[in-house]
């Protein structure tokens, strides 16, 4: 969290890397020069660049030589020969990759209609999909046929047949469906909180109904389409008791940069360590997964057994060993770019669960349908550098910051049109406040409806605290889904 102007250095910071761990090793598909003495390695060469030893070539009127002491010859003919079915075997091997790359893509547009399962080339019609039968080779055509809508979470379904998103009347309803419900999105039945009835306003036309009296166990084929509820009241599904803070309400027009926090104000703030250093934030959204960035888990760091976690603990050097949770599991995101930090966000599954209370709790996901305001107003948290190029901070900082609209972060002074959909701008264009190295994969948060939700996960930016080059963060809002299909598949 920086909270000061600093003038210059000026850099491009993508990634924190903390000073004091070893270095990964980048040696395996190089030459390391030091290996050889050979005079066509360069003596010294910056660290960054992999040092690659240039070969000694053959002067161009060398004269073949004997090559072994049994007598073997290198003619012209043999080398002709050789460099012909060299040159047969790569056209061939090409022409096969190339093939498979051919039919990778262009499958998609070929079967149109159809929507693809998962990474592998196998289709389903849409009518397929959320029809209580597993026709993917995964099961992925069943996997996410139920969302929760908006901000008071009203359970939806998918309907295979109209291909839209019904809510579910609350006639009937129990807690065991609700579980049911949650258990498809992902969530362990354990951390289920409530289902209320909420009295449904338009624009709905249609919802889906539980039929009781059906035989079938699978909760999908219980339901069936009806033009209104009889109760009159729709589900609102809580799967987990997110978003809690005992936050003191703060007074909306003061900014605070880099203020130390207490212990229950943020209770999804989580330090990641690396060998004993503190690395990256994260956040808490059920009691075995936390949310990160992905560049945080990038190359050898994406090793579970490297990582552990520390909830509940508000200064670094309180952070020891046995009150930390190793990680099971990373998931970064398939689509992250590392260059542009496009999709930066992944998931670490812990070994053993978070025991909540009131200094550790989960933070919400926005469900689809919420509204942030252009500006709207949010929360920082991490134990990042105060400023640009300081160290990690011994205790959790928070500060006030607002979003800003995307088209305002692109603009030339700003971003240039480095902001992607799946980022989100937020801070001050006069610089002052801002997340720094080592708050990276921390949250982004704003309260809504008395509840907390995590807007983003810290990203990247030019310097800390800057003019015009505010933090740029992950947009939650797109990799929700994502979420919940991992935790699914994870269980
Ligand atoms: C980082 O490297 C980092 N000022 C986090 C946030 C920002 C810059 C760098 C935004 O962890």
């Amino acid at each position: 969290m920086a909270s000061d102007l600093r003038p210059p250095p000026y850099y491009e910071n993508y990634a924190y890397q903390p000073e004091n761990l070893t270095a990964p090793s980048h040696t395996s598909g190089f030459y390391v020069c030091q290996q050889y003495t050979s005079p066509y390695c360069p003596a010294t060469v910056p660290h960054y660049v992999p040092r690659v030893c240039t070969q000694p070539s053959t002067p161009a009127t060398t004269i073949v030589h004997p090559i072994s002491s049994s007598g073997k010859i290198c003619t012209a003919r043999l080398r002709k020969a050789l460099c012909f079915s060299l040159s047969v075997i790569i056209l061939l091997v090409g022409a096969a990759i190339a093939g498979v790359l051919i039919w990778y893509f262009v499958a998609d547009s070929c079967f149109g209609s159809k929507i693809r399962c998962g990474i592998l080339a196998e289709y389903v019609s849409p009518s397929q999909w959320c029809d209580g039968v597993n026709d993917c080779p995964n099961g992925e055509d069943e996997n996410r046929c139920v969302r929760l809508y908006g901000p008071r979470f009203l359970l939806e379904v998918y309907s295979s047949e109209s291909k839209d998103w019904y809510p579910v009347c609350y006639d009937d309803w129990s807690d065991d469906y609700g579980r049911i419900a949650c258990a498809d999105m992902g969530y362990n039945k354990d951390t289920y909180f409530n289902s209320k009835a909420t009295k449904h306003t338009s624009p709905f036309t249609s919802f889906m109904r539980l039929n009781t009296s059906s035989e079938d166990t699978d909760l999908y084929k219980k339901l069936f389409n009806s033009k209104q509820c009889s109760s009159g009241n729709v589900v609102s599904l809580r799967c987990i008791k997110c978003g809690f803070s005992s936050k003191n309400p703060n007074p909306r027009n003061r900014i605070v940069g880099g203020n130390l926090a207490a212990l229950k104000e943020w209770p999804w703030q989580v330090s990641l360590h690396v060998q004993r250093n503190h690395l990256c934030g994260g956040s808490i959204i059920t009691p075995e997964w936390i949310v990160t960035a992905a560049h945080c888990v990038e190359g050898s760091f994406s090793q579970p057994s490297y990582w552990t976690a520390y909830a509940g603990i508000l200064l670094q050097h309180e952070m020891l060993r046995p009150l930390g949770h190793r990680v099971a599991k990373i998931i970064s995101h398939p689509n992250y770019d590392s260059e542009s930090k496009n999709n930066d966000v992944a998931l670490m599954k812990l070994q053993s669960p978070l025991s909540f209370g009131d200094s550790i709790g989960p933070v919400c996901l926005p469900n689809p349908g919420m509204m942030f305001e252009p500006e709207q107003q949010c929360w920082i948290s991490g134990w990042g550098a105060q400023r640009q190029g300081g160290s990690t901070s011994k205790g959790l900082n928070a500060a006030f910051v607002h979003l800003i609209e995307s088209s305002r972060c692109n603009s030339r002074y700003v971003y240039n049109g480095r902001i992607l959909p799946a980022m989100i701008c937020a801070g001050y264009l006069d610089g002052k406040v801002d997340s720094c190295q080592g708050d990276s994969g921390g949250p982004l948060v704003t309260e809504k409806h008395d509840l907390w939700w995590l807007v983003g996960d810290t990203s990247w930016g030019t310097g800390c605290a800057s003019v015009n080059k505010p933090g740029v963060y992950g947009n939650m809002t797109q990799f929700a889904d994502w979420i919940y299909r991992n935790m699914q598949a994870n269980r």
